[in-house]
């Protein structure tokens, strides 16, 4: 109770300092302007999903960035993504399923009530933020598909159009961007289908107009700018894995007891206490979301699964 009531207080205070609607009950989105570029996002908070970190500010969450489809730079997505063009948008979710179906954005973001969730992201490279994300679970989406038997994962694919991503050029990466779960993974409440941050639609440098986030993993699980949601029945491919297999894994849970091969996963840097001397934070298992994920690898070798 105590624990809860904490969180609430914390997320309304978070909320309330940032000027997000953030209690404002579940209206949901209506994005008319073809330009959704800061347009703001309604959500109700969710407060079994509040972090009690203090959020990342909005500056530091929308300029150092992954996303390697606009440059490999942490400046290069805030600087070139303006390009990218989010509205009008579809997302194809096939494969394995009963219920194949290609959404249009604006539908995808009436399958549930919008809630506003607090999740610690911690990319592989050791640093971490603390992101308010609007979303909703993907297990909304994968009830909808109806899953058949022959679903085991589900691939996220996102958009690789060269005219809108001027990175493409540049073969780093295996594109289209590919990323994976297990289906108990992606049916995990904590698993969210997210279309916005800080009480606005998704800033085109942060994934727009749709991505997944699965704050238990290192951040480049969290595919940007979806444009497949594929179900599948053997393990898919993906983009990291492709790069180097030694290095990234499929599963990528955050663990602070095995290693990247070149660096150390024990601490981070939390973006935005980093001066000369802000101590590092220790890297918590599954990034402190053991209570939630735990029991999905009971039983698992997770150096070998790593
Ligand atoms: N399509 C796509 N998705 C991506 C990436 C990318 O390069 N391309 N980078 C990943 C990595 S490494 C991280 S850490 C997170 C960063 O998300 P953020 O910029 O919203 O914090 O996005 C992930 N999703
Ligand atoms: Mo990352």
């Amino acid at each position: 109770m105590f624990e809860n009531r904490r969180r609430v207080l914390r997320s309304i205070g978070a909320f309330a300092a940032t000027g997000i609607a953030g209690a404002s009950g579940n209206a949901f989105a209506t994005l008319s302007s073809p330009d959704a570029k800061g347009q703001k996002l309604a959500a109700k908070t969710n407060p079994q999903f509040v972090a009690l970190d203090k959020p990342t500010a909005f500056k530091d969450i929308t300029s150092y960035n992954n996303f390697y489809e606009f440059g490999t730079d942490k400046g290069d997505p805030a600087e070139h993504a303006g390009t990218l063009r989010p509205r009008p948008w579809k997302v194809s979710v096939e494969g394995a399923i009963k219920n194949p179906k290609v959404y249009d954005i604006d539908d995808l973001l009436k399958l549930a009530p919008l809630e506003e969730r607090v999740y610690r992201l911690r990319c592989v490279e050791g640093w971490s933020m603390v992101i308010p994300w609007i979303g909703v679970s993907l297990s909304e989406l994968i009830k909808r598909a109806e899953p058949t038997g022959n679903a085991k994962y589900v691939q996220f694919i996102t958009l690789a159009d060269p005219s809108q991503m001027p990175g493409l050029s540049t073969p780093i990466l295996e594109w289209p961007y590919s990323e994976g779960l297990r289906m108990d993974e992606a049916m995990n409440p904590l698993t969210l289908l997210t279309v916005g941050l800080y009480g606005e639609v998704l800033p085109n440098q942060n994934g727009a107009p749709v991505r997944v986030i699965v704050p238990w993993k290192y951040g480049f699980k969290s595919a940007k700018s979806l444009v497949k949601i594929r179900f599948v029945e053997k393990q898919p491919p993906t983009s990291w894995n492709l790069y180097a297999p030694s290095e990234y894994g499929f599963y990528s849970n955050v663990n602070p007891g095995v290693d990247h091969p070149r660096w150390s996963q024990a601490t981070e840097r939390r973006i935005g206490e980093d001066g000369f001397f802000a101590p590092k934070r220790k890297t918590l298992m599954f990034n402190g979301y053991g209570d939630q994920v735990a029991s999905l690898y009971q039983g698992m070798d997770l150096k070998k699964n790593f």
